[in-house]
Order: structure tokens, then C-alpha cells, then sequence
């Protein structure tokens, strides 16, 4: 029988935040790929554009203006997928069961200007949008009706982003999202056995090891997770357990936006493209309750596979059966490691 290699062989790995398993199929990326760079088209936009409805003093589409902003702009979602009204709750049984949800939807525009995205952001300016997220978080989290706030950013259109101009969503509500949920259980068996937090001793042992460690500073570190489904899925974790944004120091402020910027320059650069991706924080919940089995984590999911136009799709047997990748997490943090931390477009030719 032949030896087990990583590298070579098909196999399933666990995710220890969600219970899931992923199969892992290495050998399948042998097809050639590296060095197709088909470069996608990259349009250049209008530092404001008059059209768009998140552009500082423009209207939106309920005809409320914008402010005249300066850095980053919060304002409720003018289409929100929650709302605050208290309702009964229905009469429901085992098979039909049915919660009403409350909750508030934002929208946080990062920038006034509508042509840059977080790479392309100064580090000072990504203080300005972390200490937004602690101010949202804090003030959305104290209402007593919510108990989780989602954080996050869908970027390009290839994830369904219907605008350009940078900017992220937040949606909090009064139940634990399902992801979420799982996640919790998973940190609080880890917490109850173990006395300690999962993801701290996660990356102590990443760290060791630095075979999926893309980049690191002295609060965060980047790393492809060992269980990554999407081809180069990373994860920033703090490397001091912490529960929630609203807990870092001015110092671990820096060291998160510094790393922010550098991780998305790094895929900004991977196909010189501006890189689409779904991001989010997992945080405490806002329950109220002590919750010392959380550890801060930042999400980036991006769709892309081998060039700026081949997608990866979780179709198929991933719908039906389990998430799958062909390169693996290892391969992938090395090519994510040996990029330029340098934007691709302030690069001279
Ligand atoms: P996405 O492009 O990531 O979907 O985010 C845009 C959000 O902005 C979306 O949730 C909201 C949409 O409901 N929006 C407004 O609140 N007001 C508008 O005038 C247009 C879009």
C-alpha cells in the first residue's frame, strides 16, 4: 500500500469551527494552471460618480441624501432584510417551525471615494472603517433585542456586490445565525474540555508550523486554514484571545487594518485584478452572556480559481454531498505568501 502524501493523495479533511469535512483532491491541480494569467477587465472608475447611491451628497433610491462625507458613512439599509418590529410568535409544531426575527441592516461605506477598495486604502483610513465596526458593533450589540452582529463585505460583482464604490454591510439581529451557531458550539466544547480558546492554540500550532501562514505582524496572522474549502480562503486570528472587535487596543487597531490592507493587496495581486471575495467577523455574540470560549477571526471567501474570469463553483457534489478543492490549503498559502505586498496597480511598468 502506498504512503499517505498530502500532496498527492485524496482526502477529507475536518473543520473544527464547523463540524464540516472537506475533501481535498491535490492531485487534481496538477492540470497546468500557474502562469495563465488572463488579466480581466479592469475598468477604471470615477473617483465620484454622480449615478452612484453611495457617493458622499448623492440621493439614494428612497430620495434620502447622502452625507457629505469625509471618511467612512454608516446609514440603515434602505431595503433591509430585518425590521425592528416586535411580533408573536405563531403557533408552530416539529416539522414546521417558524421563529419571527427581528433586527437593523446597515450599510458602511468605506470610503468617499468611489474608485478605491480596501488594498487601494491608506492603513490610516482602515483604522477609521475598524473603529467604525467597534462603534456599530457596540451600539447595535447593547440593543436588548440583539444578540449576534454580522459584519461583513461582498466585493465585486461576481459575488452578487451590486455597486463598486467600497463598501461592507452589517446585520444584526436577535438570533445566531446558523454558521454562527456552529461555530459557537464548536469554541465552547473546545473551551469546556480544554480550558482554553480553539483558535489561540490553532495558530500556535500554525504558527510552528508556517506551512499555511501567509503573512503575519505582531496581533494577526493570516493563514490558509487547514480545512479551507474555497482555493484561497485565508483567515486573520488574533493572536491575543480575544472575544470582539470593541476589545482591541489602539495598537491591535493598527496591527488589524495594516493586515487587512496587506492581505488584500496580496489578492488584488494574485491575478492582477481587483479581487472579488465575501468577508466577515466572527465575533461574540451580544447576548450579554460571558463568552470566553470566542477568539476574534476575520473570513475572506474568494470565488476565483485559476485566473481573474475561472470561478471556482460549489455546485454538484458540493451541493449534494460535501465542499470540495483540488489545490491544496498548503499550496495555496504558498502562492499567497510569495506575492508582492506592493498594489499591482502602483507598480511602475
Ligand atoms: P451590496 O451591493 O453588497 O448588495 O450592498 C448594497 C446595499 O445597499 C444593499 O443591501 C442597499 C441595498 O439594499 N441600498 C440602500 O440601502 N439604498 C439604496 O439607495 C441602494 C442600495
Amino acid at each position: 500500500m502506498q504512503v499517505f502524501d498530502n500532496n498527492e493523495h485524496p482526502h477529507r479533511r475536518y473543520n473544527p469551527l464547523t463540524g464540516e469535512w472537506v475533501l481535498v483532491s491535490p492531485h487534481r491541480s496538477k492540470r497546468p494552471w500557474q502562469g495563465q494569467k488572463e488579466a480581466a477587465a479592469n475598468t477604471a472608475l470615477p473617483e465620484y460618480d454622480p449615478e452612484c447611491y453611495l457617493c458622499a451628497g448623492n440621493l439614494r433610491s428612497n430620495g434620502v441624501r447622502n452625507d457629505q462625507y469625509t471618511d467612512v458613512f454608516v446609514f440603515d439599509n434602505d431595503f433591509p432584510s430585518l425590521l425592528t418590529d416586535a411580533v408573536t410568535t405563531p403557533d408552530t409544531s416539529s416539522l414546521f417551525q417558524l421563529k419571527p426575527e427581528r433586527g437593523i441592516n446597515k450599510v458602511i461605506c468605506f470610503s468617499p471615494k468611489h474608485n478605491l477598495t480596501i488594498p487601494e486604502m491608506e492603513v490610516s483610513a482602515l483604522v477609521k472603517v475598524a473603529e467604525a465596526w467597534k462603534q456599530q458593533y457596540r451600539e447595535l450589540g447593547s440593543k436588548d433585542y440583539i444578540n449576534h452582529v454580522q459584519i461583513f463585505e461582498n466585493k465585486g460583482s461576481v459575488m452578487g456586490c451590486s455597486n463598486p464604490h467600497p463598501h461592507g454591510q452589517i446585520w444584526a439581529q436577535s438570533s445566531l445565525p446558523t454558521l454562527v451557531e456552529k461555530t459557537q458550539a464548536s469554541l465552547l466544547a473546545y473551551y469546556e474540555k480544554n480550558g482554553k480558546s480553539l483558535l489561540a492554540d490553532y495558530l500556535t500550532e500554525e504558527l510552528a508550523k508556517k506551512e499555511r501562514v501567509v503573512i503575519e505582524n505582531d496581533h494577526f496572522a493570516v493563514v490558509v486554514p487547514f480545512w479551507a474549502t474555497w482555493p484561497y480562503e485565508t483567515m486573520i486570528i488574533s493572536k491575543r484571545h480575544f472575544g470582539n472587535i470593541t476589545e482591541m487596543t489602539e495598537e491591535e487597531t493598527q496591527a488589524f487594518a495594516e493586515i487587512l490592507k496587506r492581505i488584500t493587496v496580496k489578492y488584488d495581486n494574485l491575478f492582477e485584478t481587483s479581487f472579488p471575495y465575501s468577508s466577515g467577523i466572527h465575533q461574540t455574540p451580544t447576548d450579554g452572556k460571558p463568552h470566553p470560549e470566542w477568539h476574534f477571526h476575520m473570513h475572506f471567501y474568494p470565488p476565483l480559481l485559476r485566473s481573474a474570469s475561472v470561478k471556482k463553483f460549489m455546485v454538484g457534489y458540493e451541493m449534494m454531498a460535501e465542499a470540495q478543492r483540488d489545490i491544496s490549503p498548503e499550496k495555496s498559502a504558498d502562492i499567497l505568501r510569495g506575492l508582492s505586498e506592493v498594489h499591482y496597480k502602483t507598480k511602475t511598468p
